[in-house]
């Protein structure tokens, strides 16, 4: 049985940046229904029920043919969002230091040229999906994926992802996706992508 994780901040504590209502509908609305959903999928498969959800992301080709598809799909969401709310906390002005700047600095020349290539991908993303940044042998890279997929089914390491699902956004900035990606950088927890970096290259 997979179970809902609390916010590691209260419902407005990415305001203004991200609205108290975007979050509690996010939370309590659709991250609530990935793992409703992944729950139910696997009741006839109680083999699968104990695993982490990790365990599920990378084995998707072996979940049960009649499952697969939503057991990808609400695995995936339960996966991502649960990773996401860690990914963001209220604003304090956090900048990356130490081996994450190194890296970021080695891979896009600087934080504010990263920042823009990561928000054009995130503009691009066609419908729904997110943008990525992941570790792929000890090198940073940007990849979108769509639906609820995520790199880590494809062995890579996401270190800082952003929902650009139209529920991730749209009760605040309407159709300014762009918008959204500016003001999302404010609440960005630098802290939480440099501990992934290092847990990465343990
Ligand atoms: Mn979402």
């Amino acid at each position: 049985m997979f179970t809902l994780p609390d916010l590691p901040y209260e419902y407005d504590g990415l305001a203004p940046y991200i609205s108290a209502d975007i979050q509690h509908l996010h939370h309590t609305g659709h991250h609530a229904a990935y793992v409703k959903n992944l729950n139910a999928a696997l009741e006839k498969y109680p083999e699968w029920q104990n695993k982490s959800i990790e365990e599920i992301m990378i084995s998707l080709d072996k979940i049960p043919e009649d499952v697969r598809t939503t057991v990808r799909n609400n695995g995936g969401g339960h996966f991502n969002h649960s990773m996401f709310w860690q990914m963001m906390a209220p604003h304090k002005g956090q900048v990356p230091g130490g081996t994450l700047l190194d890296k970021i600095q080695h891979s896009f020349g600087d934080l504010k040229t990263f920042q823009e290539q990561f928000g054009q991908g995130a503009v691009k993303v066609f419908g729904s999906g997110w943008e990525w940044l992941v570790i792929d042998n000890g090198e940073l890279k940007l990849m979108s994926t769509p639906n609820q997929d995520s790199p880590f089914s494809q062995g890579l390491t996401p270190l800082l992802g952003l929902d650009v699902w139209e529920h991730a956004y749209y009760l605040q900035y309407y159709n300014k996706r762009p918008d959204y990606i500016t003001a999302w950088w404010n609440v960005v927890n630098w802290d939480n992508v440099a501990k992934r970096l290092d847990a990465s290259l343990r």
